[in-house]
């Protein structure tokens, strides 16, 4: 977005999942091309966690959770998004739940709060699912969600008892693997 010449960046927050495959490559392959990108700065990535399928039936997913800074609107990035999981070879036909090498949701763009029918912010979803808030929690506990009360750290929480069969296992950080050249 240009205004007046300046470019208004945002910070977003990207979920990142692979369930098949080759995981954590398809992690570390695909934060290699959002740091590409000319207008999507990647300024932190979460640890990465196992985590047991949720709403469907597949081998655990690993998960992730990026922050970027870009001067994309969020339609812009989204298709950036949808564009690397193609490049990637993920198959829209398949529909949805199917095993994926690679699934990169726009969770939160700012402050946005939009429903239309490709994008809703913030994403619906992610206030259930453990594979999402704890690492947004890693990254920034204190964040809150557009219209929510409390922190994600806190919501987090209350997730392990609300859903003690989302298992949600550390795996390590990719820090290492994100310096290798790509
Ligand atoms: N993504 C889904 C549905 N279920 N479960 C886990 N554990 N991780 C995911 O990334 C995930 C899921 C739809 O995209
Ligand atoms: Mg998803
Ligand atoms: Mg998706």
């Amino acid at each position: 977005m240009v205004k007046h010449g300046k470019a208004i960046a945002t910070t977003a927050y990207l979920g990142l999942g692979s369930n098949e495959g080759a995981r954590e490559q398809a992690l570390v392959k695909a934060i290699g091309r959002l740091k590409i990108h000319p207008e999507i700065t990647v300024s932190a990535v979460s640890p990465v966690y196992e985590t047991d399928p949720v709403g469907m039936v597949s081998s655990p997913f690993l998960n992730a959770i990026a922050a970027v800074t870009t001067t994309l609107t969020a339609q812009q990035l989204l298709r950036v998004l949808n564009d690397i999981e193609k490049s990637m070879g993920r198959l829209r036909f398949q529909g949805r739940n199917t095993p994926r090498v690679i699934d990169l949701d726009l969770l939160l763009f700012g402050e946005t709060v939009s429903t239309s029918r490709r994008l809703t912010l913030p994403h619906p979803r992610m206030k259930e699912r453990r594979f999402v808030l704890i690492p947004l929690t890693d990254l920034a506990p204190e964040l809150r969600i557009p219209g929510e009360d409390s922190s994600v750290a806190f919501m987090a929480g209350k997730l392990a008892e609300k859903y003690p069969e989302q298992g949600v296992r550390l795996v390590g950080t990719l820090d290492q693997k994100l310096m290798e050249p790509l």
